[in-house]
């Protein structure tokens, strides 16, 4: 079998999505998920003008070869985009083996560790009565374990509080938003709110929460030490990770669970956070950070050290995505949890796929390959719009990581 040539589709089913098509000359085709948020057409470009001419011909079955082609052979390394474009080409071959072989991916990862991935859904409201609210209705969806974000009384726009009750997005049509962040307001906010949680609704249930890159070291060491006695599953992206040894003035200070990872590109951006302990949960994913083949190593590294998987799952990353990590959730040792944000119906109806959600566990299903797939006719009709997440200032003007 050769690959015989692929496609690069871009389409935007109530968001925009970019997916690697590959075929082979066994007819058999695999899929990839190569969507970068507000940065769609540069990896589009990178796969269409300069990754796919290189494929042609090549045996897919050399997945681990193929990578380090890539990976090595454009002499230029790591950095979003190309590792996003690396990402949907390694995930398309696995398809393809798994199809070729007619047994799901994970089988080919070593087998199912666990009968369900355990994952987490998405409560936010615009004030603490309506984030209950959203909490109690992801508790009877079944979901075992929520992140749970909230508007900040003084802060007109916090980070996570979405407009529907299921599908927060924050990617909007046109150029990017401006809001504006206040971290002393936040500060006072965030024990307030998890102190009503566990009054409201106890300890039983897994509550998680993310900080979206906004605070400094000691800040996050603060803020930790003070939802202690709440119990969460995690704090997510307490300060912005480019200085790894930053996260061990935050481990010196309190023992909040850290999860980190989604803007990761490979294991060079967490080696450190990894083998110094300095965080619980590593969050990269298949696409931004070069497919189940790569994801798997940095698996491997952290299992030593006792850090846990936790993948980024938000609505920008497509169902050929989530059905990638959920091969690799079910199969790898020191898995931890799933992000699961909802997609829309249509994207779905775009991207018919065989994971099915029950009692708070995704399961990938039992289809040869991945198990997701592409109606194009349908995809066509929603044509790419640029759209952008947004950006971040404080009060006074200056700009601040959103
Ligand atoms: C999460 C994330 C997302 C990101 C988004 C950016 O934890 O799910 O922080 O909401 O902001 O994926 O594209
Ligand atoms: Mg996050």
């Amino acid at each position: 079998m050769k690959i015989t040539g692929g496609r690069v589709i871009v389409c935007s089913p109530g968001r925009n999505f970019v997916t690697l098509k590959l075929e082979t000359s066994e007819g058999i085709h695999g899929l990839g998920d190569a969507t970068l948020n507000g940065r769609e057409l540069a990896v589009a470009s990178y796969l269409q003008d300069h990754v796919l001419p290189l494929l042609v011909d090549r045996d897919p079955f050399a997945i681990e070869d193929i990578w380090q082609y890539l990976y090595k052979g454009a002499y230029w390394r790591r950095g979003p985009v190309t590792m996003t474009a690396i990402a949907a080409v390694d995930t398309a071959l696995w398809d393809i083996k798994g199809k070729s072989l007619g047994t799901p991916v994970y089988n080919l990862l070593g087998g199912r560790s666990r009968t369900g991935v355990l994952v987490y859904g998405h409560a936010n409201g615009d004030s603490v009565d309506n984030a209950m609210r959203a909490v109690e209705h992801y508790r009877e969806l079944g979901y075992r374990a929520i992140r749970v974000q909230c508007a900040v009384p003084g802060v007109p726009s916090a980070y996570g509080v979405g407009k529907g009750d299921l599908y927060y997005e924050p990617a909007a049509r046109g150029l990017p938003q401006e809001q504006i962040w206040s971290t002393d307001e936040y500060l006072r906010f965030a024990p307030v709110l998890f102190e009503r949680l566990r009054t409201e609704f106890g300890f039983d249930l897994r509550l998680l929460h993310d900080a979206h890159h906004r605070l400094t070291p000691i800040e996050a060491g603060w803020l930790g030490k003070r939802l202690e006695d709440y119990r969460l599953f995690w704090l997510e992206d307490p300060v912005p990770a480019e200085l790894q040894e930053g996260y061990r003035l935050i481990r010196q200070h309190t023992t909040v669970p850290i999860a980190v990872g989604e803007v990761f590109d490979s294991v060079y951006d967490c080696l450190q956070l990894i083998t110094e302990q300095l965080i619980d949960y590593i969050r990269t994913t298949v696409v931004h950070a070069g497919g189940i083949t790569h994801l798997r190593k940095i698996a491997a590294i952290a299992e030593p050290y006792h850090v846990l998987t936790g993948s980024h799952g938000a609505t920008d990353l497509s169902p050929v995505c989530m059905a990638a990590a959920l091969h690799f959730d079910i199969s790898v040792h020191n898995f931890g949890i799933q992000e699961y944000m909802r997609h829309t119906p249509e994207t779905d109806a775009v991207f018919p796929h065989a994971y099915t959600f029950s009692d708070g566990y995704l399961h990938p299903g039992d289809e040869p390959g991945l198990g997701v797939e592409i109606d194009e006719e349908l995809a066509e009709r929603y044509p790419y719009r640029p759209a952008y997440l947004p950006t971040n200032r404080r009060v006074d003007g200056t700009v601040h990581s959103w």
